[in-house]
Parts: C-alpha cells; sequence; structure tokens
C-alpha cells in the first residue's frame, strides 16, 4: 500500500477563486514517509519564490498496490545553448524531430510564453497544434507518480551531474507522460522566476535545456503534443489518477552499484 499525497498552493485566495497558482507538488509514498512527505509540501508552499502561499490545499489518499503500473525512467541529456532565442529553437528543432508538426510546435512555443499561472497543462494535436484538453485557465494535472526505488534514481541522477529539485520531479513527470498511449512529445519550463532551464521529452528520452526563458520570468508551462485521434477521456484519466512508479534503467543500476 502507498499514499498518494498531492499539493497545490495558490496566493490570494484558493485557485478557484482567483487566487495565484504558487506551486504543487505531488509523490506516492509508503507509510513511513508520509508524515515527513505532507510536511516539506506544506514547507514548500509556504516559503516559495513565486510567493508565500495563503491557500494550500494536501490531499492524502491510499493507493492499493495492485492498482500500480511501473514504467522506466528515460535517459536524460543535456543541451547548453547562450540563451532563450537558441535554447528556444532548439527545443522547436527537437520537436520536429519527435514527429510534431513545424507549425504545431512554433503554436505551442508560443502558447507556453503567454501562459499565465497555470496549475496543470495543456494538451495539443501534435499535427495541428489546436488545443484539445477543455480544462481552460486550470490545465491537466499529472498526478500519482513517483519513483520506485529513490535511492537508485537519486545515484542514477548524480552519476550524471544532476542533482536539483526541479529535474528529479520533472523526469519522473515526463516518464509517467510519455508512457501515455499516442503520447508524441512535451515541452516545459518552469515558473518558478529564477529557474530558466526546460525541456523537450519524446518517448526516447528527455533533452534538457540550460535557457528556455529569461531568469525572473514567472511564465512558464507545459504542453503535452499527441497523435490525432487519441482517447482524451481515456489520456486524461491515466494522467490524473494512474499511479505509476518510475524504474532506473536497471544495467545504470548495476554500473552504478560496480563504480562505488
Ligand atoms: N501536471 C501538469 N502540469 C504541471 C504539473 C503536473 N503535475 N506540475 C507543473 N505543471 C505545469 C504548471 O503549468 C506549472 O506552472 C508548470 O508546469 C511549471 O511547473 O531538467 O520545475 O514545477 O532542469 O515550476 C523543468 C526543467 C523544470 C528541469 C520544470 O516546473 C530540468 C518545473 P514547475
Ligand atoms: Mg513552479
Amino acid at each position: 500500500m502507498l499514499y498518494s499525497v498531492r499539493m497545490r498552493a495558490a496566493q490570494g485566495g484558493a485557485h478557484e477563486l482567483g487566487g495565484k497558482h504558487v506551486s504543487g507538488a505531488e509523490r506516492l509514498v509508503g507509510r513511513e514517509l508520509l508524515t515527513a512527505t505532507v510536511t516539506a509540501m506544506l514547507e514548500r508552499a509556504l516559503s516559495h519564490s513565486r510567493g508565500a502561499a495563503d491557500f494550500t490545499n494536501l490531499v492524502i489518499e491510499a493507493v492499493p498496490a495492485r492498482d500500480i503500473q511501473e514504467t522506466v525512467c528515460l535517459p536524460v541529456t543535456t543541451i547548453a545553448v547562450t540563451g532563450v532565442i537558441a535554447g528556444r529553437a532548439a527545443a522547436q528543432t527537437e520537436l520536429i524531430k519527435a514527429g510534431v508538426a513545424p507549425a504545431a510546435a512554433a503554436a505551442g512555443l508560443a502558447a507556453l510564453a503567454g501562459v499565465n499561472g497555470m496549475r496543470g497543462a495543456i494538451i495539443a494535436d501534435a499535427r495541428t497544434g489546436v488545443r484539445l484538453d477543455t480544462s481552460g485557465q486550470s490545465g491537466i494535472r499529472v498526478s500519482r507518480m513517483d519513483i520506485a526505488d529513490e535511492q537508485a534514481y537519486l545515484g542514477w541522477l548524480k552519476s550524471q551531474g544532476y542533482n536539483n529539485t526541479h529535474i528529479r520531479e520533472a523526469i519522473v513527470l515526463a516518464s509517467k507522460v510519455m508512457a501515455a498511449p499516442g503520447m508524441v512529445a512535451e515541452l516545459c519550463w518552469s515558473d518558478d522566476p529564477e529557474y530558466t532551464a526546460g525541456y523537450v521529452a519524446t518517448p526516447g528520452g528527455y533533452t534538457r535545456f540550460t535557457h528556455l526563458k529569461p531568469y525572473g520570468s514567472e511564465i512558464g508551462g507545459r504542453i503535452f503534443f499527441v497523435k490525432e485521434n487519441t482517447n482524451m477521456d481515456q489520456l486524461i484519466k491515466y494522467l490524473q489518477y494512474q499511479p505509476v512508479l518510475i524504474k532506473v534503467p536497471a544495467e545504470e543500476v548495476r554500473a552504478d552499484a560496480v563504480s562505488r
């Protein structure tokens, strides 16, 4: 049995009453980590770079072990770019390589650049760029995912020089999202003003770009590009409700263990 812990925090009142989205988080943890996980999420909400939350919603729900799916972690590549313009051009190229139509990729980048304070993601048609979900300003929030073996994951990240919370959480999210039927690619950069890196994920890997937005900007978000005829009800149900644990590739864990 695991527990799904989900947090969303806002400033100026609850999200549904027009408050500004500050922070969100989702974990799937055992009983022994539950209290510490809840406390850490509350602390995150109260001392966030987007502002201190005055509304925090925390939901804790038991998830039976038999409902949990496993999927493998995406391999990670980092591309150092000189600035935002170069970064966005490289991200656009990566999206097109993944099968997103050029106009749809351009529309996706423009949409993210104009997004203001969504707490979830936009789902768009990879061929036309047209938005397919009807969640409006809130967006679709991916939830009920975590890493299967945290120590193995942290070791795997560290062996590649990665160690911040943004990366740790984003790879888990992207790995769950890319395992969805019909998924073509994801484009993301943070809404946290100090975090300028972003990524394009495809079912084949997670490619980071060191600059996808200017330092200090609070405009960030996520877009999932899907094949035409993707069943949206099934997809949204999977993203929101299917519990998924992410596993580090086995040979990398062994290699890491040997090198230690
Ligand atoms: N489901 C759907 N959309 C989400 C979720 C979620 N669980 N969490 C965040 N978003 C959307 C939402 O619109 C946020 O405003 C936006 O993404 C940014 O969220 O490799 O930290 O948590 O160096 O600020 C990417 C690069 C970091 C990491 C992304 O996003 C790296 C990040 P944040
Ligand atoms: Mg954020």
